[in-house]
Protein backbone atom coordinates (compact mmCIF):
# COMPACT_ATOMS: atom_id res chain seq x y z
CA UNK A 1 0.00 0.00 0.00
CA UNK A 2 1.58 3.86 -0.20
CA UNK A 3 2.08 5.66 2.06
CA UNK A 4 0.49 9.23 2.50
CA UNK A 5 3.29 10.53 1.08
CA UNK A 6 3.47 8.50 -1.82
CA UNK A 7 -0.04 9.36 -2.21
CA UNK A 8 0.18 12.81 -2.25
CA UNK A 9 3.19 12.41 -4.86
CA UNK A 10 0.73 10.65 -7.03
CA UNK A 11 -1.57 12.77 -7.00
CA UNK A 12 0.51 15.88 -7.76
CA UNK A 13 2.17 13.71 -10.64
CA UNK A 14 -1.10 13.05 -12.31
CA UNK A 15 -1.60 17.01 -12.02
CA UNK A 16 0.78 18.34 -13.06
CA UNK A 17 2.32 15.00 -15.74
CA UNK A 18 6.11 15.60 -15.09
CA UNK A 19 8.43 13.43 -17.42
CA UNK A 20 10.28 12.02 -14.02
CA UNK A 21 10.23 12.07 -10.50
CA UNK A 22 13.36 12.44 -8.85
CA UNK A 23 13.42 12.10 -4.65
CA UNK A 24 15.75 13.42 -2.39
CA UNK A 25 17.26 11.49 -0.35
CA UNK A 26 19.87 14.37 1.24
CA UNK A 27 22.92 12.51 -0.64
CA UNK A 28 26.29 13.99 -1.39
CA UNK A 29 26.38 12.05 -4.57
CA UNK A 30 23.04 13.13 -5.81
CA UNK A 31 23.51 17.05 -4.80
CA UNK A 32 26.64 17.05 -7.29
CA UNK A 33 24.39 15.85 -10.09
CA UNK A 34 22.15 18.11 -9.50
CA UNK A 35 24.40 20.78 -9.24
CA UNK A 36 26.53 19.93 -12.41
CA UNK A 37 22.72 19.26 -14.57
CA UNK A 38 22.78 23.05 -13.55
CA UNK A 39 25.93 24.12 -14.57
CA UNK A 40 25.64 22.43 -17.90
CA UNK A 41 22.18 23.85 -18.23
CA UNK A 42 23.13 27.52 -17.27
CA UNK A 43 20.77 27.59 -14.00
CA UNK A 44 23.78 28.77 -12.22
CA UNK A 45 27.45 29.52 -12.72
CA UNK A 46 30.21 27.78 -11.04
CA UNK A 47 32.18 30.70 -8.80
CA UNK A 48 35.98 30.85 -8.67
CA UNK A 49 37.13 27.15 -7.10
CA UNK A 50 39.92 28.41 -5.69
CA UNK A 51 38.43 31.38 -3.11
CA UNK A 52 34.72 30.52 -3.24
CA UNK A 53 34.87 26.50 -3.76
CA UNK A 54 31.72 25.00 -4.53
CA UNK A 55 29.93 28.55 -4.57
CA UNK A 56 27.70 29.32 -7.23
CA UNK A 57 25.66 32.22 -8.83
CA UNK A 58 22.24 32.39 -9.88
CA UNK A 59 20.23 34.83 -11.77
CA UNK A 60 16.21 34.77 -11.67
CA UNK A 61 13.91 36.12 -14.01
CA UNK A 62 14.22 39.87 -13.67
CA UNK A 63 10.30 40.06 -12.41
CA UNK A 64 11.20 37.46 -10.08
CA UNK A 65 13.43 39.09 -7.20
CA UNK A 66 11.58 39.14 -4.06
CA UNK A 67 8.56 38.22 -1.89
CA UNK A 68 5.27 39.52 -3.65
CA UNK A 69 2.77 39.70 -1.10
CA UNK A 70 -0.08 40.72 -3.59
CA UNK A 71 -0.73 37.24 -4.48
CA UNK A 72 -0.05 35.63 -1.27
CA UNK A 73 -3.75 34.23 0.45
CA UNK A 74 -4.52 32.56 2.95
CA UNK A 75 -7.06 30.10 2.07
CA UNK A 76 -9.22 29.17 5.50
CA UNK A 77 -13.03 28.43 4.81
CA UNK A 78 -14.03 31.59 6.57
CA UNK A 79 -12.92 35.01 5.27
CA UNK A 80 -12.97 36.24 8.84
CA UNK A 81 -9.76 33.54 10.09
CA UNK A 82 -7.86 34.82 7.24
CA UNK A 83 -8.43 38.35 9.04
CA UNK A 84 -8.02 41.56 7.33
CA UNK A 85 -4.63 41.79 7.02
CA UNK A 86 -4.01 39.01 4.71
CA UNK A 87 -5.15 38.35 1.62
CA UNK A 88 -8.00 35.89 1.08
CA UNK A 89 -9.62 33.21 -1.45
CA UNK A 90 -11.90 30.28 -0.04
CA UNK A 91 -10.23 26.81 -0.34
CA UNK A 92 -12.47 25.74 -3.28
CA UNK A 93 -12.04 29.16 -5.09
CA UNK A 94 -8.43 28.60 -4.79
CA UNK A 95 -7.71 25.41 -6.04
CA UNK A 96 -10.34 25.59 -9.08
CA UNK A 97 -8.51 29.02 -10.13
CA UNK A 98 -4.70 27.67 -9.59
CA UNK A 99 -5.53 23.42 -9.93
CA UNK A 100 -5.43 25.11 -13.94
CA UNK A 101 -2.30 26.51 -13.70
CA UNK A 102 -0.51 23.14 -12.17
CA UNK A 103 -2.19 21.05 -14.84
CA UNK A 104 0.80 20.08 -16.92
CA UNK A 105 2.88 22.11 -15.76
CA UNK A 106 5.69 19.76 -15.53
CA UNK A 107 5.30 18.16 -18.65
CA UNK A 108 8.68 18.24 -19.83
CA UNK A 109 10.13 19.03 -16.63
CA UNK A 110 11.62 17.01 -13.55
CA UNK A 111 9.63 16.99 -10.77
CA UNK A 112 11.76 16.67 -7.48
CA UNK A 113 10.37 15.24 -4.28
CA UNK A 114 11.99 17.36 -1.44
CA UNK A 115 11.52 15.76 1.99
CA UNK A 116 13.03 17.87 4.86
CA UNK A 117 12.80 18.09 8.59
CA UNK A 118 12.47 21.94 9.88
CA UNK A 119 14.36 22.14 13.29
CA UNK A 120 17.25 19.74 14.50
CA UNK A 121 17.10 16.21 14.07
CA UNK A 122 16.59 15.44 17.69
CA UNK A 123 13.81 18.16 19.12
CA UNK A 124 10.59 16.98 19.89
CA UNK A 125 9.53 20.74 18.53
CA UNK A 126 11.27 20.05 15.05
CA UNK A 127 8.89 19.26 11.74
CA UNK A 128 8.46 17.70 8.88
CA UNK A 129 7.83 19.01 5.67
CA UNK A 130 7.89 18.15 2.21
CA UNK A 131 8.07 20.03 -0.83
CA UNK A 132 7.70 18.83 -4.71
CA UNK A 133 8.69 21.25 -7.18
CA UNK A 134 10.20 21.49 -10.49
CA UNK A 135 12.71 23.86 -10.20
CA UNK A 136 16.45 22.39 -9.51
CA UNK A 137 17.70 25.61 -7.64
CA UNK A 138 14.78 25.17 -5.20
CA UNK A 139 16.16 21.99 -4.74
CA UNK A 140 19.35 23.23 -4.13
CA UNK A 141 18.61 25.85 -2.08
CA UNK A 142 16.41 23.60 0.38
CA UNK A 143 19.95 21.03 0.79
CA UNK A 144 21.19 24.25 2.46
CA UNK A 145 18.43 26.28 4.33
CA UNK A 146 16.93 22.60 5.96
CA UNK A 147 17.73 18.79 6.79
CA UNK A 148 16.85 16.83 3.94
CA UNK A 149 16.31 13.46 2.83
CA UNK A 150 16.46 10.46 5.06
CA UNK A 151 16.06 12.19 8.87
CA UNK A 152 12.48 13.61 8.05
CA UNK A 153 11.58 10.27 6.14
CA UNK A 154 12.76 8.16 8.88
CA UNK A 155 11.49 10.38 10.82
CA UNK A 156 7.69 10.53 9.27
CA UNK A 157 7.64 6.65 8.52
CA UNK A 158 4.22 5.72 7.70
CA UNK A 159 2.32 8.92 9.09
CA UNK A 160 0.20 11.58 7.32
CA UNK A 161 2.00 14.17 9.86
CA UNK A 162 3.83 16.30 7.00
CA UNK A 163 3.38 19.46 5.66
CA UNK A 164 3.12 18.90 1.52
CA UNK A 165 3.63 21.98 -0.43
CA UNK A 166 3.42 21.91 -4.22
CA UNK A 167 6.06 24.39 -6.22
CA UNK A 168 5.96 25.06 -9.89
CA UNK A 169 8.14 27.40 -11.58
CA UNK A 170 4.92 27.62 -14.22
CA UNK A 171 5.31 30.09 -16.93
CA UNK A 172 6.87 32.78 -14.30
CA UNK A 173 3.92 34.92 -15.73
CA UNK A 174 4.00 37.40 -12.82
CA UNK A 175 -0.15 37.27 -13.84
CA UNK A 176 0.21 33.50 -12.82
CA UNK A 177 2.22 33.44 -10.14
CA UNK A 178 -0.14 32.43 -6.70
CA UNK A 179 1.45 31.39 -3.54
CA UNK A 180 -1.22 29.76 -1.27
CA UNK A 181 -1.75 28.44 2.32
CA UNK A 182 -4.74 26.15 2.95
CA UNK A 183 -4.31 26.21 6.78
CA UNK A 184 -7.22 23.92 7.71
CA UNK A 185 -5.48 20.90 5.34
CA UNK A 186 -1.92 22.51 6.23
CA UNK A 187 -1.17 22.39 2.36
CA UNK A 188 0.72 24.83 0.77
CA UNK A 189 0.51 25.65 -3.21
CA UNK A 190 3.27 28.28 -4.91
CA UNK A 191 3.26 28.35 -8.87
CA UNK A 192 4.78 31.36 -11.31
CA UNK A 193 8.16 32.21 -9.03
CA UNK A 194 11.14 30.92 -8.42
CA UNK A 195 12.19 33.33 -5.52
CA UNK A 196 13.07 32.70 -1.87
CA UNK A 197 10.30 33.17 0.13
CA UNK A 198 7.76 32.69 -2.40
CA UNK A 199 9.55 29.15 -3.51
CA UNK A 200 11.73 27.18 -0.66
CA UNK A 201 8.47 26.56 1.15
CA UNK A 202 9.55 25.29 4.33
CA UNK A 203 10.57 29.29 4.85
CA UNK A 204 7.88 31.74 5.54
CA UNK A 205 5.06 29.55 4.12
CA UNK A 206 5.30 26.77 6.72
CA UNK A 207 7.34 27.07 9.09
CA UNK A 208 5.63 30.97 10.02
CA UNK A 209 2.20 31.29 7.70
CA UNK A 210 0.95 27.48 8.50
CA UNK A 211 2.94 27.25 12.34
CA UNK A 212 1.53 30.31 13.16
CA UNK A 213 -1.56 28.81 12.73
CA UNK A 214 -0.43 25.48 14.25
CA UNK A 215 1.03 27.57 17.16
CA UNK A 216 -2.17 29.46 18.09
CA UNK A 217 -4.24 25.76 18.39
CA UNK A 218 -1.83 24.09 20.53
CA UNK A 219 0.04 26.72 22.95
CA UNK A 220 3.18 27.68 21.00
CA UNK A 221 4.56 30.65 18.97
CA UNK A 222 5.92 30.65 15.39
CA UNK A 223 7.76 34.00 14.60
CA UNK A 224 9.85 36.37 12.87
CA UNK A 225 12.57 36.57 14.97
CA UNK A 226 16.60 35.82 15.15
CA UNK A 227 17.64 34.48 18.23
CA UNK A 228 21.40 35.52 19.53
CA UNK A 229 23.42 34.49 22.57
CA UNK A 230 24.87 37.13 24.40
CA UNK A 231 27.75 35.98 26.64
CA UNK A 232 29.33 38.56 29.36
CA UNK A 233 32.03 38.44 31.50
CA UNK A 234 30.64 36.35 33.89
CA UNK A 235 30.32 33.35 31.51
CA UNK A 236 26.63 33.34 31.71
CA UNK A 237 24.76 33.35 28.04
CA UNK A 238 21.44 35.27 27.60
CA UNK A 239 19.56 34.64 24.65
CA UNK A 240 17.62 37.22 22.73
CA UNK A 241 15.11 36.83 20.63
CA UNK A 242 14.05 39.66 18.32
CA UNK A 243 11.35 40.40 15.49
CA UNK A 244 12.46 42.66 12.72
CA UNK A 245 10.35 42.95 9.23
CA UNK A 246 12.48 41.85 6.56
CA UNK A 247 15.52 43.76 5.42
CA UNK A 248 15.35 45.56 8.88
CA UNK A 249 18.69 43.50 10.66
CA UNK A 250 17.76 40.62 11.51
CA UNK A 251 20.58 38.63 10.00
CA UNK A 252 23.56 41.05 10.62
CA UNK A 253 22.52 41.50 14.44
CA UNK A 254 22.57 37.58 14.73
CA UNK A 255 25.91 37.70 13.56
CA UNK A 256 27.25 40.67 14.51
CA UNK A 257 30.84 41.00 15.76
CA UNK A 258 30.54 42.50 19.23
CA UNK A 259 32.18 45.71 19.72
CA UNK A 260 32.59 45.04 23.12
CA UNK A 261 34.53 41.85 23.05
CA UNK A 262 37.56 43.18 24.57
CA UNK A 263 35.39 43.59 27.46
CA UNK A 264 34.08 40.37 27.52
CA UNK A 265 30.79 40.63 25.67
CA UNK A 266 30.35 37.47 22.89
CA UNK A 267 27.49 37.15 20.57
CA UNK A 268 27.08 33.61 19.17
CA UNK A 269 24.48 32.89 16.26
CA UNK A 270 21.01 30.59 16.68
CA UNK A 271 18.75 31.88 14.21
CA UNK A 272 18.42 34.71 11.88
CA UNK A 273 14.63 34.56 10.52
CA UNK A 274 12.43 31.85 12.64
CA UNK A 275 12.10 30.69 16.12
CA UNK A 276 9.97 28.11 17.34
CA UNK A 277 8.95 28.63 20.92
CA UNK A 278 7.57 26.07 23.72
CA UNK A 279 6.99 26.86 26.88
CA UNK A 280 9.65 24.41 29.10
CA UNK A 281 9.27 22.80 32.71
CA UNK A 282 11.52 24.72 34.08
CA UNK A 283 9.27 27.69 33.20
CA UNK A 284 11.35 28.90 30.66
CA UNK A 285 10.26 29.94 26.87
CA UNK A 286 11.88 27.70 24.93
CA UNK A 287 13.59 28.56 21.33
CA UNK A 288 14.82 26.41 18.27
CA UNK A 289 15.73 27.77 15.09
CA UNK A 290 13.51 25.76 12.30
CA UNK A 291 16.85 26.04 9.26
CA UNK A 292 19.68 24.96 8.70
CA UNK A 293 21.14 27.92 6.52
CA UNK A 294 20.67 31.75 5.92
CA UNK A 295 19.07 33.23 3.33
CA UNK A 296 20.58 36.61 3.95
CA UNK A 297 20.44 39.83 1.77
CA UNK A 298 23.67 40.88 0.09
CA UNK A 299 24.10 44.18 -0.70
CA UNK A 300 25.67 46.72 2.59
CA UNK A 301 27.44 42.86 3.57
CA UNK A 302 31.22 43.43 4.14
CA UNK A 303 34.56 42.82 6.65
CA UNK A 304 33.15 45.46 8.58
CA UNK A 305 29.33 45.34 8.83
CA UNK A 306 29.17 41.29 8.51
CA UNK A 307 32.25 39.77 8.85
CA UNK A 308 31.03 36.17 9.80
CA UNK A 309 28.81 35.96 6.78
CA UNK A 310 31.52 37.26 4.50
CA UNK A 311 33.74 34.09 5.74
CA UNK A 312 30.82 31.32 5.93
CA UNK A 313 29.90 32.12 2.71
CA UNK A 314 33.32 31.35 1.22
CA UNK A 315 32.59 27.77 0.43
CA UNK A 316 29.40 26.07 -0.37
CA UNK A 317 26.83 28.92 -1.09
CA UNK A 318 24.66 30.19 -3.25
CA UNK A 319 24.25 33.53 -5.15
CA UNK A 320 21.27 34.95 -6.55
CA UNK A 321 21.20 38.16 -8.39
CA UNK A 322 24.34 39.58 -7.42
CA UNK A 323 26.98 40.66 -10.14
CA UNK A 324 30.22 38.86 -10.94
CA UNK A 325 34.02 40.19 -11.67
CA UNK A 326 36.04 39.02 -14.10
CA UNK A 327 37.86 37.09 -11.29
CA UNK A 328 34.79 34.77 -10.76
CA UNK A 329 33.88 36.39 -7.69
CA UNK A 330 30.49 37.48 -6.63
CA UNK A 331 29.61 41.50 -6.22
CA UNK A 332 27.15 43.45 -4.76
CA UNK A 333 27.19 47.53 -3.73
CA UNK A 334 28.78 47.79 -0.54
CA UNK A 335 31.17 44.85 -0.26
CA UNK A 336 34.22 46.68 -1.15
CA UNK A 337 34.63 50.01 -2.88
CA UNK A 338 33.95 49.84 -6.77
CA UNK A 339 33.21 47.07 -8.79
CA UNK A 340 36.63 46.14 -10.68
CA UNK A 341 36.08 46.29 -14.45
CA UNK A 342 34.54 43.57 -16.48
CA UNK A 343 32.02 43.31 -13.81
CA UNK A 344 28.63 41.48 -15.09
CA UNK A 345 25.82 42.60 -13.68
CA UNK A 346 22.57 40.38 -11.83
CA UNK A 347 20.94 40.49 -15.34
CA UNK A 348 24.12 39.05 -16.91
CA UNK A 349 24.98 42.24 -19.18
CA UNK A 350 28.36 43.94 -18.53
CA UNK A 351 28.12 46.52 -15.77
CA UNK A 352 29.08 50.52 -17.53
CA UNK A 353 29.32 52.22 -14.36
CA UNK A 354 27.05 55.02 -13.18
CA UNK A 355 24.05 54.07 -11.31
CA UNK A 356 22.21 51.09 -12.60
CA UNK A 357 22.90 48.58 -9.71
CA UNK A 358 25.40 45.55 -9.97
CA UNK A 359 23.81 43.15 -7.72
CA UNK A 360 20.00 43.19 -7.25
CA UNK A 361 19.07 45.33 -4.11
CA UNK A 362 17.28 42.49 -3.01
CA UNK A 363 19.99 39.92 -4.18
CA UNK A 364 20.92 37.15 -1.34
CA UNK A 365 23.17 34.26 -0.68
CA UNK A 366 22.33 31.17 0.24
CA UNK A 367 24.73 29.89 3.26
CA UNK A 368 24.72 26.52 5.55
CA UNK A 369 24.48 27.98 9.14
CA UNK A 370 27.21 26.00 10.18
CA UNK A 371 29.51 27.06 8.49
CA UNK A 372 29.04 30.68 10.35
CA UNK A 373 32.17 31.17 12.40
CA UNK A 374 29.47 32.64 15.15
CA UNK A 375 27.39 29.40 15.03
CA UNK A 376 25.94 28.88 18.73
CA UNK A 377 27.08 25.23 20.49
CA UNK A 378 23.59 24.99 20.90
CA UNK A 379 22.49 25.63 17.57
CA UNK A 380 21.54 21.91 17.20
CA UNK A 381 20.04 22.18 20.98
CA UNK A 382 16.73 19.76 20.56
CA UNK A 383 15.31 21.50 23.82
CA UNK A 384 15.98 25.22 22.41
CA UNK A 385 17.71 27.70 24.08
CA UNK A 386 15.92 29.85 26.84
CA UNK A 387 15.08 33.56 25.71
CA UNK A 388 15.35 36.20 28.57
CA UNK A 389 14.18 39.03 26.10
CA UNK A 390 12.21 39.49 22.80
CA UNK A 391 13.40 42.32 20.72
CA UNK A 392 10.93 43.90 18.40
CA UNK A 393 12.13 47.06 16.24
CA UNK A 394 12.16 48.28 12.68
CA UNK A 395 13.21 51.11 10.56
CA UNK A 396 12.14 54.05 12.26
CA UNK A 397 13.97 57.60 10.93
CA UNK A 398 12.06 59.51 13.14
CA UNK A 399 9.87 58.71 16.66
CA UNK A 400 10.94 55.37 18.39
CA UNK A 401 14.55 56.04 20.22
CA UNK A 402 17.04 53.55 20.46
CA UNK A 403 15.81 51.21 22.97
CA UNK A 404 12.74 51.08 25.32
CA UNK A 405 11.27 48.21 27.72
CA UNK A 406 8.14 47.93 27.78
CA UNK A 407 6.28 47.89 31.17
CA UNK A 408 5.04 44.33 31.54
CA UNK A 409 3.59 41.66 29.36
CA UNK A 410 0.69 43.12 28.13
CA UNK A 411 2.30 46.91 27.45
CA UNK A 412 4.97 44.92 25.61
CA UNK A 413 2.31 42.93 22.93
CA UNK A 414 0.91 46.16 22.44
CA UNK A 415 4.13 47.81 21.66
CA UNK A 416 5.10 44.85 19.40
CA UNK A 417 1.44 45.14 17.81
CA UNK A 418 2.47 48.79 17.42
CA UNK A 419 5.48 48.38 15.57
CA UNK A 420 5.96 50.42 12.10
CA UNK A 421 8.47 49.99 9.71
CA UNK A 422 9.67 51.77 6.06
CA UNK A 423 9.01 49.24 3.50
CA UNK A 424 12.39 47.40 1.83
CA UNK A 425 13.32 45.64 -1.42
CA UNK A 426 12.38 42.37 0.43
CA UNK A 427 9.40 42.53 -0.68
CA UNK A 428 8.01 43.57 -4.77
CA UNK A 429 6.50 47.55 -4.88
CA UNK A 430 7.51 50.62 -3.28
CA UNK A 431 10.05 51.34 -0.92
CA UNK A 432 10.18 53.26 2.04
CA UNK A 433 6.74 53.77 2.88
CA UNK A 434 6.09 53.23 6.72
CA UNK A 435 3.66 50.67 7.41
CA UNK A 436 2.14 48.76 10.35
CA UNK A 437 3.78 45.63 11.02
CA UNK A 438 3.20 44.32 14.38
CA UNK A 439 5.47 41.82 15.42
CA UNK A 440 7.09 41.84 11.66
CA UNK A 441 4.25 39.37 10.91
CA UNK A 442 2.33 41.19 8.81
CA UNK A 443 3.14 39.41 5.51
CA UNK A 444 3.71 35.69 7.61
CA UNK A 445 0.82 35.65 10.16
CA UNK A 446 -1.23 33.09 8.84
CA UNK A 447 -4.38 33.52 10.77
CA UNK A 448 -6.46 36.84 11.80
CA UNK A 449 -4.09 39.18 13.13
CA UNK A 450 -6.71 40.02 16.16
CA UNK A 451 -6.33 36.79 17.63
CA UNK A 452 -2.81 36.55 16.79
CA UNK A 453 -2.59 39.67 19.41
CA UNK A 454 -5.06 37.66 21.55
CA UNK A 455 -2.93 34.63 21.28
CA UNK A 456 0.13 36.74 22.51
CA UNK A 457 -1.60 38.18 25.21
CA UNK A 458 -2.54 34.61 26.65
CA UNK A 459 0.97 33.17 26.04
CA UNK A 460 2.39 35.49 28.74
CA UNK A 461 1.01 34.01 31.94
CA UNK A 462 1.39 30.64 30.44
CA UNK A 463 5.28 31.36 31.44
CA UNK A 464 6.52 31.19 34.15
CA UNK A 465 9.76 33.14 33.44
CA UNK A 466 8.47 34.79 30.85
CA UNK A 467 10.97 37.21 28.48
CA UNK A 468 11.34 40.84 29.19
CA UNK A 469 10.42 42.66 26.20
CA UNK A 470 11.96 45.70 23.99
CA UNK A 471 11.82 47.90 21.69
CA UNK A 472 15.01 49.02 19.33
CA UNK A 473 15.58 51.47 16.51
CA UNK A 474 19.00 51.36 14.54
CA UNK A 475 17.43 53.69 11.95
CA UNK A 476 17.17 56.93 13.45
CA UNK A 477 17.87 59.92 11.34
CA UNK A 478 19.34 63.17 12.02
CA UNK A 479 18.22 66.36 10.33
CA UNK A 480 20.97 66.16 8.00
CA UNK A 481 19.01 62.94 6.62
CA UNK A 482 22.32 59.95 8.38
CA UNK A 483 21.76 57.57 10.48
CA UNK A 484 22.52 58.50 14.26
CA UNK A 485 23.21 55.34 15.41
CA UNK A 486 26.51 53.07 14.17
CA UNK A 487 24.63 50.11 14.59
CA UNK A 488 26.17 46.45 13.64
CA UNK A 489 28.35 45.67 16.09
CA UNK A 490 28.05 48.31 18.10
CA UNK A 491 24.68 47.20 18.58
CA UNK A 492 25.74 44.70 21.66
CA UNK A 493 26.08 47.93 23.62
CA UNK A 494 21.98 48.28 23.47
CA UNK A 495 21.96 43.89 23.69
CA UNK A 496 23.91 44.78 27.21
CA UNK A 497 21.76 46.76 28.57
CA UNK A 498 19.06 44.68 27.68
CA UNK A 499 20.47 41.86 29.67
CA UNK A 500 21.40 43.95 32.70
CA UNK A 501 17.95 45.31 32.53
CA UNK A 502 17.05 41.24 32.64
CA UNK A 503 19.32 40.91 35.76
CA UNK A 504 17.74 44.09 37.27
CA UNK A 505 21.20 45.44 36.99
CA UNK A 506 20.81 48.59 35.07
CA UNK A 507 19.03 52.19 34.86
CA UNK A 508 16.20 53.60 33.02
CA UNK A 509 14.18 56.50 32.91
CA UNK A 510 10.57 56.27 32.93
CA UNK A 511 8.95 57.93 30.01
CA UNK A 512 5.32 57.64 28.79
CA UNK A 513 6.16 54.87 26.03
CA UNK A 514 8.66 52.81 28.09
CA UNK A 515 11.74 52.40 30.47
CA UNK A 516 15.06 54.26 28.37
CA UNK A 517 18.07 53.98 29.52
CA UNK A 518 19.97 56.77 31.42
CA UNK A 519 23.07 58.29 29.05
CA UNK A 520 25.14 56.58 31.91
CA UNK A 521 23.68 53.27 31.50
CA UNK A 522 25.03 52.77 28.33
CA UNK A 523 28.03 51.69 27.89
CA UNK A 524 29.81 53.87 25.20
CA UNK A 525 33.41 53.38 25.97
CA UNK A 526 35.54 53.62 22.71
CA UNK A 527 32.66 55.14 20.67
CA UNK A 528 33.20 58.25 18.87
CA UNK A 529 29.68 59.58 19.48
CA UNK A 530 28.60 63.39 20.68
CA UNK A 531 26.65 63.66 23.68
CA UNK A 532 23.86 65.41 21.69
CA UNK A 533 23.67 62.13 19.42
CA UNK A 534 23.08 60.48 22.49
CA UNK A 535 20.41 62.50 23.77
CA UNK A 536 18.94 62.29 20.23
CA UNK A 537 18.41 58.73 20.06
CA UNK A 538 17.06 58.21 23.46
CA UNK A 539 15.00 61.28 23.47
CA UNK A 540 11.02 60.56 23.63
CA UNK A 541 8.90 62.98 22.22
CA UNK A 542 5.24 63.24 23.61
CA UNK A 543 4.31 65.18 20.02
CA UNK A 544 5.71 62.58 18.09
CA UNK A 545 3.59 60.30 20.09
CA UNK A 546 0.41 61.57 20.52
CA UNK A 547 0.53 61.52 16.38
CA UNK A 548 1.22 57.78 16.60
CA UNK A 549 -1.79 57.22 18.43
CA UNK A 550 -4.03 58.57 15.95
CA UNK A 551 -2.12 55.97 13.68
CA UNK A 552 -2.26 53.37 15.74
CA UNK A 553 -5.80 53.83 16.88
CA UNK A 554 -6.95 53.56 12.44
CA UNK A 555 -4.68 50.51 12.23
CA UNK A 556 -6.51 48.68 15.00
CA UNK A 557 -9.71 49.94 14.24
CA UNK A 558 -9.44 47.98 11.03
CA UNK A 559 -10.20 44.42 13.79
CA UNK A 560 -12.81 45.78 14.15
CA UNK A 561 -14.66 43.82 17.15
CA UNK A 562 -12.23 41.36 17.12
CA UNK A 563 -9.30 43.14 18.61
CA UNK A 564 -8.73 42.02 22.22
CA UNK A 565 -9.94 44.90 24.49
CA UNK A 566 -6.45 44.74 26.39
CA UNK A 567 -5.02 46.41 22.96
CA UNK A 568 -7.57 49.12 23.44
CA UNK A 569 -6.49 49.59 27.19
CA UNK A 570 -3.32 50.02 26.46
CA UNK A 571 -3.87 52.60 24.11
CA UNK A 572 -5.79 54.30 26.09
CA UNK A 573 -3.12 53.76 29.34
CA UNK A 574 -0.81 55.33 27.17
CA UNK A 575 -2.57 58.32 25.87
CA UNK A 576 -3.47 58.77 29.55
CA UNK A 577 0.15 58.43 30.54
CA UNK A 578 1.26 60.94 27.25
CA UNK A 579 -1.52 63.77 28.47
CA UNK A 580 0.25 63.86 31.27
CA UNK A 581 3.80 64.82 30.09
CA UNK A 582 3.95 68.66 29.23
CA UNK A 583 4.55 69.24 25.43
CA UNK A 584 7.27 71.28 24.93
CA UNK A 585 6.20 74.43 22.90
CA UNK A 586 7.77 73.87 19.04
P1 LIG B 1 15.36 39.45 5.80
O1 LIG B 1 16.34 38.39 5.43
O2 LIG B 1 14.68 40.07 4.64
O3 LIG B 1 14.37 38.98 6.82
O4 LIG B 1 16.22 40.67 6.42
P2 LIG B 1 16.98 40.87 7.79
O5 LIG B 1 16.03 41.38 8.81
O6 LIG B 1 17.75 39.66 8.15
O7 LIG B 1 17.98 42.08 7.46
P3 LIG B 1 19.57 42.13 7.24
O8 LIG B 1 20.31 41.83 8.51
O9 LIG B 1 19.91 41.32 6.07
O10 LIG B 1 19.77 43.67 6.92
C1 LIG B 1 19.14 44.30 5.86
C2 LIG B 1 19.81 45.61 5.55
O11 LIG B 1 19.89 46.44 6.71
C3 LIG B 1 21.24 45.46 5.04
O12 LIG B 1 21.43 46.33 3.97
C4 LIG B 1 22.09 45.85 6.21
O13 LIG B 1 23.33 46.36 5.82
C5 LIG B 1 21.22 46.87 6.93
N1 LIG B 1 21.47 46.86 8.40
C6 LIG B 1 21.48 45.77 9.20
N2 LIG B 1 21.78 46.09 10.48
C7 LIG B 1 21.94 47.43 10.50
C8 LIG B 1 22.24 48.38 11.54
O14 LIG B 1 22.44 48.05 12.71
N3 LIG B 1 22.30 49.68 11.17
C9 LIG B 1 22.09 50.09 9.87
N4 LIG B 1 22.16 51.38 9.62
N5 LIG B 1 21.81 49.24 8.87
C10 LIG B 1 21.74 47.92 9.17
C1 LIG C 1 12.12 38.02 4.18
O1 LIG C 1 11.70 38.69 3.23
O2 LIG C 1 11.73 38.17 5.36
C2 LIG C 1 13.17 37.01 3.94
C3 LIG C 1 13.44 36.65 2.57
O3 LIG C 1 13.73 36.45 4.87
S1 LIG C 1 12.25 35.55 2.01
O4 LIG C 1 12.73 34.19 2.22
O5 LIG C 1 12.04 35.80 0.60
O6 LIG C 1 11.00 35.70 2.74
MN1 LIG D 1 13.12 37.30 6.94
Amino acid sequence: MASPIEEWVEESARLTTPKKIVWCNGSESQHHQLIDEMLADGTLIGLDSKTYPNCYLHRSDPSDVARTEQITFICSRLQNDAGPTNNWMSPADAKEKVSGLFRWAMKDRTMYVVPYLMGPAESPYSKVGVEITDSPYVVASMYIMARIGRVPLERLGNSADFVPGLHSLGDLSPDRRYVLHFPEEKLIWSIGSGYGGNALLGKKCFALRIASWMAREQNWMAEHMLIVGLTGPSGKTHYIAAAFPSACGKTNLAMMVSALENEGYKVTTVGDDISWMHVASDGTLRAINPEAGFFGVAPGTNKKTNPNVMTAVRSNSIFTNVGLTPSGEPWWEGINGAAPAGTIDWRGRPHMGGSELVAQANSRYTVPARQTPSISPRFEDPEGVPISAFLFGGRRARVAPLVYEARNWAHGVFVAATMASETTAAITGQTGITRRDPMAMLPFCGYNMARYFGHWLEMGPKIPRAPRIFHVNWFRKGADGKFLWPGYGENVRVLKWIVERVEEKSDAVETPIGFVPTREALTLDGLDIQRSTIEELLRVDPADWIAELDSTRQFFGRFGPALPQEIWKQHEALQHRLSRVTVPAS
